[in-house]
């Protein structure tokens, strides 16, 4: 089994059910179990416009799925909970990032591992070291880092932690 942490957001809709419901889901893959989640940050949204706050947390999850298979799955998941890719980096109603797979280092079209953009993401940065506050990543940086090194602008803990729902 790997461990993976994923990344999510949303900004659109009832975001603590949405998330709360892909936790869950999540938890159903296949070969795949929910082990820990972070607690939930209010962050201003990155991207155009004027866009509602998103709530973000992360996910660790064991799993038996290879990469490509674990992102498909979750691309589904996203898709049924009325994601619709339009605008770049427009509101959604869920966002599923895999950060970290194992020690991996992906770099395919349709995947890049570790995300190429958490470094400077706080409303990543911050609940990831919630989870593994002693991580080092596949180039050997410790996360806490990279957190040290990322302001927490805009970035608010909700001190709350969303359970999975249906
Ligand atoms: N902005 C915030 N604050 N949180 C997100 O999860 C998020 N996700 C995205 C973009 C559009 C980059 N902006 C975001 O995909």
């Amino acid at each position: 089994m790997i461990t993976a942490y994923i990344a999510l957001g949303s900004n659109l809709g009832d975001s603590r059910a949405l998330l709360g419901s892909a936790l869950a889901a999540m938890d159903r893959l296949a070969d795949t179990r929910l082990v820990d989640v972070s607690p939930t940050y209010r962050s201003t949204a990155v991207g155009p416009g004027k866009q509602r706050d998103y709530l973000n947390l992360v996910a660790r999850l064991e799993t038996g799925l290879d990469a490509g298979k674990l992102l498909a799955q979750l691309q589904r998941i996203e898709a049924d909970h009325g994601r619709q890719r339009r605008e770049h980096w427009g509101p959604r109603t869920l966002d599923l990032d895999i950060l970290l797979y194992g020690d991996a280092t992906i770099s395919t079209e349709a995947l890049q591992v570790p995300h190429p953009r958490m470094a400077e993401r706080n409303f990543v940065l911050y609940p990831l070291t919630d989870l593994a506050a002693d991580l080092v990543l596949p180039c050997g940086t410790p996360l806490q880092r990279w957190r040290s090194a990322c302001s927490d602008a805009g970035l608010e803990a909700l001190g709350d932690t969303i359970e999975p729902g249906r």
